[in-house]
C-alpha cells in the first residue's frame, strides 16, 4: 500500500450506526431440499444469507487464499503491472471511475479472460488456474441456489434465472480484495469499502477469518456480519430485485477497515449477458400487477452504472414513478 493522501483519509469516512442484530443472518444448509422456502424468505427479508454445505472444495479455496496473498505482498510496482483498473485489473485506494476511495487493494477480473501479466511467471498459471476452478466452482453453486430460488418462488422453467450465468457471454466478475491494517483506525470504524449494492443478479462471497463486512436493515441500521471462512455470503444485486419486481431486496453493504488485522476476500458477481433485457419475469407478476421498473438492458444498465459514485442508489434512474 502507498502512503494515503489527506484529501483520500478524508473520504474514508467514519462508519457508525452499527445495532446488534437479533434475528442474526440467515443460515442456509444447501443439502437440504426444503431449504427452498428459506432461501425465497432471505431473499424478501434481508437479500443476503449465508451458506453450508457449498459443495466448493475446501482445498481449492485454502489455495487460491494463499496464492491472493502472496499477490499482494508482493512489491506494489509488481503489482501495478498488472494494470489499472479500466474496469479490470490491480487497484489501490481507488474504487471505480468517479473518485471512491477505501482502505483496500484489489484485483479485478472478468471471468472470462485472466490476463495475469507474463512478469508472475510461472506463479501467474498457478493463480490462473486457481482462478478458473474456483469461478467454476461458486458459478455453480450460485446456479444451484438461483434454481432453489426459482422453484422457491414457483417460476418456470427453474432455469430462469440460473440460464442468464450459464450463457457463454456472461458478463460476470471476479474480485479479490485486500484490506491492510489500518493505523488510523484506533477505535474509529474508519471505511474499508463504501456502501453500495452490487449491479448484477447474485454475489457469491467468502472472506479469511477477519470481520469487517456490514450489511443494512431495511430500517437503515447497519449489522456486522460475523466473519466465516468456511462458509459462503450470497447477496441478491440490483437485477434480481428487478426480475422479481422488487420482491428479492439488492442488499446494501460496506466493509469496515480492521486496525491490526488483515482481511482478505474473494466476490464472484454473476452477471446476465450485455444485450439480455432485465426486466420482472412474466411468470412472477401476479393478475394486473404492474413492473416497477422501466425495461433496460444490462448494457445499459452498467453503462450508468459506471457514471455513479459507489452508494448512489443506481435502479432510481430505472423506477417508473407511481400514478396518483
Ligand atoms: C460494485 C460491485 C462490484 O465490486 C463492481 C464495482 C465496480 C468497480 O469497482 O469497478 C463499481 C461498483 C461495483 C458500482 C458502481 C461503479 C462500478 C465501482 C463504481 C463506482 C466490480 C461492480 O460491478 O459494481
Amino acid at each position: 500500500m502507498v502512503l494515503h493522501s489527506k484529501p483520500a483519509i478524508e473520504q474514508l469516512s467514519k462508519a457508525n450506526n452499527c445495532a446488534a442484530f437479533l434475528g442474526g443472518i440467515p443460515l442456509i444448509d444447501l443439502s437440504k431440499p426444503d431449504s427452498k422456502a428459506q432461501l425465497v424468505r432471505a431473499c424478501e427479508d434481508l437479500g443476503f444469507f449465508k451458506v453450508i454445505n457449498h459443495g466448493v472444495p475446501a482445498d481449492l479455496i485454502r489455495e487460491l487464499e494463499s496464492e491472493a496473498v502472496r499477490f499482494f505482498s508482493l512489491p506494489l510496482s509488481v503489482k501495478e503491472q498488472a494494470g489499472p483498473p479500466d474496469p479490470f485489473g490491480y487497484g489501490d485506494k481507488k474504487i471505480g471511475p468517479n473518485g471512491d476511495v477505501g482502505w483496500v487493494e484489489y484485483l479485478l477480473l472478468t471471468t472470462n479472460t485472466h490476463n495475469f501479466p507474463s512478469i508472475f511467471g510461472e506463479a501467474a498459471d498457478k493463480f490462473r488456474w486457481l482462478v478458473n476452478e474456483y469461478i467454476s466452482a461458486v458459478k455453480k453453486m450460485a446456479c444451484e441456489i438461483l434454481e432453489m430460488l426459482a422453484e422457491g418462488l414457483r417460476i418456470q422453467p427453474r432455469d430462469a434465472f440460473s440460464k442468464l450465468l450459464m450463457d457463454e457471454q456472461s458478463d460476470s466478475v471476479f474480485r479479490v480484495n485486500h484490506y491492510p491494517p489500518c493505523p488510523d483506525v484506533q477505535g474509529r470504524n474508519l471505511i474499508g469499502f463504501g456502501e453500495h449494492t452490487d449491479p448484477q443478479i447474485i454475489s457469491v462471497l467468502r472472506s479469511n477469518n477477519i470481520s469487517g463486512l456490514q450489511i443494512s436493515l431495511k430500517d437503515g441500521r447497519w449489522i456486522s456480519v460475523p466473519s466465516d471462512h468456511n462458509s459462503f455470503f450470497i447477496n441478491v444485486g440490483d437485477s434480481l430485485q428487478v426480475m422479481t419486481n422488487g420482491r428479492f431486496k439488492s442488499v446494501r453493504h460496506r466493509v469496515v477497515a480492521n486496525g491490526s488485522k488483515s482481511r482478505l476476500s474473494m466476490i464472484y458477481f454473476g452477471g446476465p449477458p450485455l444485450s439480455e433485457k432485465i426486466a420482472p419475469l412474466a411468470s412472477l407478476m401476479q393478475g394486473e400487477e404492474d413492473s416497477l421498473y422501466k425495461e433496460f438492458t444490462w448494457f445499459e444498465y452498467k453503462k450508468s452504472a459506471y457514471k455513479s459514485k459507489l452508494a448512489d442508489n443506481r435502479l432510481g434512474l430505472f423506477e417508473k414513478i407511481a400514478a396518483s
